[in-house]
This record gives C-alpha cells, sequence and structure tokens, in this order.
C-alpha cells in the first residue's frame, strides 16, 4: 500500500490552497492530493459567466496545471476513510495510507432531490449556475427571454456563497431593463430561507436594492418539483406543512440542494450533520487530532465560500505543521474567527462586498468605505482582481485573505 506523510483529500480551492505550501514544506512526492477531476474551476466566476460577462473559459484549468509540482496527483476517487487505520479506500478499490489528513472534499449538490430537474435542466429554460455543465446555458436563456416570469430559488439546506442564489436575479433584472423588455418581466426570487442574507447590514442593502427595482422576494417558499414539459415550478413552505403554491415560467435559475458528500458520515468522520468534524477555531478534527478539514465540506459553522478558505488556509497550514513537529497546543493555536466574504454582485457595473465572521453575524469590511453599499470600485475588484489572486496566490499557497489590508486600513482616520 502506498503511503504519504500527507494526504489531501480534494484539489478545489482548500486542497491546493493547503497543498502548495505543505508540499514545498514537507518535501517532494510526501504529499499527494486525491482529486477525480481533469478540470478545476474558479467557480466564484460562474456568476459572471451565467450573467454574460466573462467567459466559461476563464473559469477552468487543466488540474495538472494547477496541481503543486511537488505533489503527488493521484486521479482517483475518495469512497472511505478508516480513520482508526490511517487507510483511505479508492473507488477502483485501491488503498491510501497517510500519517496526516486534511479533508477538503467540498459540498455536494443534490440535484435529484428536486422531482423534474435532473431531466429539466439545460433545456426549456431551466438552468443553474451551480454546474459546469449548465453555467452558459443561464445566459443563453437571459438572453433569450422576451417577457413573462423569470424566476430564481434558494433550497433550505446550506449552500456554497448563499448570495449567488440572488445575485443572478439581479443581474438578470439589470438585463432585461438595459433591453427595454423589463416591463413585461417578472422577475421573482423564491427562498427558502426566512431572511434575505444572514447579516444585517448586507441585508438591508439587497432589500432596499430588491424594493428600488421591483424584484419581487419570497420568503419560506422551497422549490420541490419542475414540470419541463409544462414550464411548472411547484413550491412547497420548507415547513413540511404540504402547502403548494404553482408558477408558470418562462426562465428558472435553480440553486439546488446542497449536502456533504456521505462517505464523510460513513467513515465515522462526520458530526451530525455529516460534515467533516472539526474543532471551529484551530480546524483540527475533534477526535482523530492527524485530521485537518477546511472549505465547503468542514462543519466550521460560517458561510460556505473561498473566500473563508483563504483565512482558513492560513490557520490549518500552521497547525499542522505545528502538530507534525509537535509543537501544537490549544496556548499557541492560530485561531479562525470565522471570516467569510460574499461580493454580491447587484448590477453591470455594481457590487456590494459582503465581508464578515460568520461565527460572530458581524461585519468584517476591509477597505475604509462603506462597503454596504453598492460600488463600481468593488465591481472592478472582484472581475478582475480576485480572478489574479485565486489564481496566482490563493491556489499557490500565498493568500490567506485580506487581514493584512484591514489592519492597515485601520489606521486611517474615520
Ligand atoms: P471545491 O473547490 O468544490 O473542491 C472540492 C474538490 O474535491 C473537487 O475538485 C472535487 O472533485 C473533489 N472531491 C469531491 N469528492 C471527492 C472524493 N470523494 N474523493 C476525492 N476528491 C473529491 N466563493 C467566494 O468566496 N466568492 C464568490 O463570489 C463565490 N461565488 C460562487 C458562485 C458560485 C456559482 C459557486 C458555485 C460558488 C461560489 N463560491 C464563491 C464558493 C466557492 O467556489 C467554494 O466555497 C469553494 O470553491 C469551495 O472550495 P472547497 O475546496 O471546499 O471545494
Ligand atoms: C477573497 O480572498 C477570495 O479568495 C480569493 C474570494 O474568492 C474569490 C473573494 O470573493 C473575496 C471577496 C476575498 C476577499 C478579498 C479581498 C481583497 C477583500
Amino acid at each position: 500500500i502506498p503511503s504519504y506523510k500527507l494526504v489531501v483529500i480534494g484539489g478545489g480551492t482548500g486542497g491546493l490552497a493547503v497543498s502548495s505550501t505543505l508540499s514545498k514544506v514537507l518535501g517532494k512526492n510526501e504529499v499527494a492530493v486525491i482529486e477525480p477531476s481533469d478540470f478545476h474551476y474558479y467557480q466564484p466566476l460562474w456568476t459572471f459567466v451565467g450573467a454574460g460577462i466573462k467567459p466559461f473559459s476563464d473559469s477552468a484549468k487543466p488540474t495538472e496545471q494547477v496541481m503543486p509540482s511537488d505533489a503527488v496527483w493521484i486521479k482517483n476517487k475518495v469512497t472511505a476513510i478508516e480513520p482508526n487505520g490511517n487507510l483511505i479506500t479508492l473507488k477502483d478499490g485501491q488503498q491510501v495510507k497517510y500519517d496526516y489528513l486534511v479533508v477538503a472534499t467540498g459540498i455536494q449538490c443534490n440535484w435529484d432531490k428536486i422531482k423534474g430537474l435532473p431531466e429539466s435542466l439545460g433545456k426549456n429554460g431551466v438552468s443553474s449556475n451551480y454546474s459546469e455543465s449548465t453555467v452558459e446555458k443561464t445566459w443563453e436563456f437571459i438572453r433569450a427571454f422576451r417577457g413573462g416570469n423569470a424566476i430564481f430559488t434558494m433550497p433550505s439546506t446550506p449552500i456554497k456563497c448563499p448570495g449567488a442564489a440572488i445575485k443572478i436575479a439581479y443581474m438578470a433584472e439589470d438585463h432585461f431593463n438595459k433591453n427595454h423588455i423589463r416591463g413585461k418581466c417578472n422577475v421573482i426570487y423564491n427562498t427558502a430561507m426566512g431572511k434575505i442574507f444572514s447579516i444585517e447590514k448586507y441585508a438591508k442593502s439587497l432589500t432596499r436594492i430588491a424594493k428600488d427595482r421591483g424584484i419581487e422576494v419570497n420568503f419560506l417558499t422551497e422549490l420541490s418539483e419542475i414540470r419541463g414539459d409544462k414550464k411548472e415550478a411547484v413550491f412547497k413552505k420548507p415547513d413540511g406543512s404540504g402547502e403548494e403554491k404553482i408558477y408558470n415560467y418562462e426562465f428558472i435559475h435553480v440553486v439546488p440542494p446542497m449536502g456533504p458528500p456521505p462517505f464523510i458520515a460513513q467513515s465515522g468522520i462526520g458530526n451530525a450533520a455529516g460534515w467533516v468534524d472539526v474543532d471551529q477555531y484551530t480546524l483540527q478534527h475533534v477526535k482523530y487530532p492527524n485530521i485537518f478539514s477546511l472549505g465547503d465540506s468542514s462543519s466550521a459553522p460560517t458561510s460556505k465560500t473561498a473566500a473563508a478558505i483563504a483565512s482558513q488556509s492560513g490557520i490549518l497550514k500552521k497547525n499542522l505543521l505545528d502538530y507534525i513537529s509537535g509543537k501544537f497546543n490549544s496556548s499557541n493555536a492560530a485561531k479562525y474567527d470565522g471570516y467569510a466574504s460574499c461580493p454580491l454582485l447587484v448590477g453591470r457595473d455594481k457590487l456590494i462586498l459582503a465581508e464578515f465572521s460568520g461565527y460572530t453575524g458581524t461585519p468584517m469590511e476591509t477597505f475604509p468605505v462603506d462597503q454596504g453599499e453598492e460600488r463600481t470600485s468593488m465591481y472592478w475588484l472582484t472581475k478582475e482582481v480576485l480572478p489574479e489572486i485565486y489564481w496566482n496566490r490563493l491556489l499557490k499557497g500565498t493568500w490567506v485573505g485580506p487581514k493584512r489590508f484591514r489592519n492597515l486600513f485601520s489606521y486611517l482616520p474615520q
């Protein structure tokens, strides 16, 4: 059985952010990254792709191009972990051993939990920015839209980038308006949640903009079925009361229910909800000290975003290296503060850069301006600068979030 000092499961945002640095520190071929996909995606760009602002090709790179050169890429899928034996089983039955393990397998889209969705997706006005195979359909359908109901959904499960469900509604509305068909369109945001955004400051801005632009927002309204042949969408109250409402649509953008990959719970490393059960501050597993986790598959109770992963990656790397060298203890551990960010695209040149701690629910803004306002500067930053930071810094292990800039700007007079 091949054995590695460190195995990282997942070559997505979190897996590469940590394996890049750790493979350099621990030495060539000491770190293995298990990743089945031929392509790595910069998923935050998909909101821009769905809105027709960026080409899909900008969001993808071959995995072999982004894999750290000192790491071993195992092109395979994990089906089970035996945490007591430090043993991983792969899809084809092969096994791999580790001394230390990082789990970064992301969140899974459960398309089949919506009746009729898998067979309708990508056809007849049904699209989603949440898949590499349908994100371009969003723009195709928005561009072809001539009037009627344009519906945007948000499920009751945790999702990655919780703002993405409504961003695309604002972008579609903006497009209809600029094309002088707004009067013939109903733009409807049906969310299973009870709020438009979890952080009050940004919720206020989003509510104001929705009102100003006539976007209908319905709370506690959860998609349960798509009837593609009739262009009907069935919504229910998430409380299980069974109360139904049927909408006709010309276009519907679906954010599917999501959840942790099931092998996590099956391997005995999950919490009650199935996320990798780590200490929310140190990111070390609560039961198996040689296991760490970051990103969308971890239990850290914050918004599942790449921005959060940037901060988590710095914390995880320090704590894991200290643990390996026997220096880790609860008093010197680095602690993750829950930082997350969501660039809320609300128009073709307008963006609210929400930055906050998911742990305290309070804003943690980087720039010395009110980021609750929609701004052209933040639009430009997100569209042009963040992709560069992602590819050239975060994936290379040298971007651990904007804290340094936040601290620097905090010295400016208010
Ligand atoms: P991922 O990057 O999803 O990677 C997980 C990897 O694990 C994948 O490569 C997968 O193939 C692999 N994997 C899965 N199962 C297994 C297995 N069993 N064995 C081996 N490998 C496995 N974040 C922001 O910060 N800002 C934004 O503006 C933003 N916008 C977004 C918009 C959209 C439409 C989407 C979809 C996401 C957005 N995000 C945004 C969220 C961000 O992309 C994710 O939070 C981030 O990519 C998660 O990183 P991760 O490493 O946890 O998972
Ligand atoms: C960020 O660091 C990050 O990771 C690279 C993102 O993912 C794309 C983000 O969306 C944001 C907003 C940040 C935070 C960075 C700055 C400069 C505020």
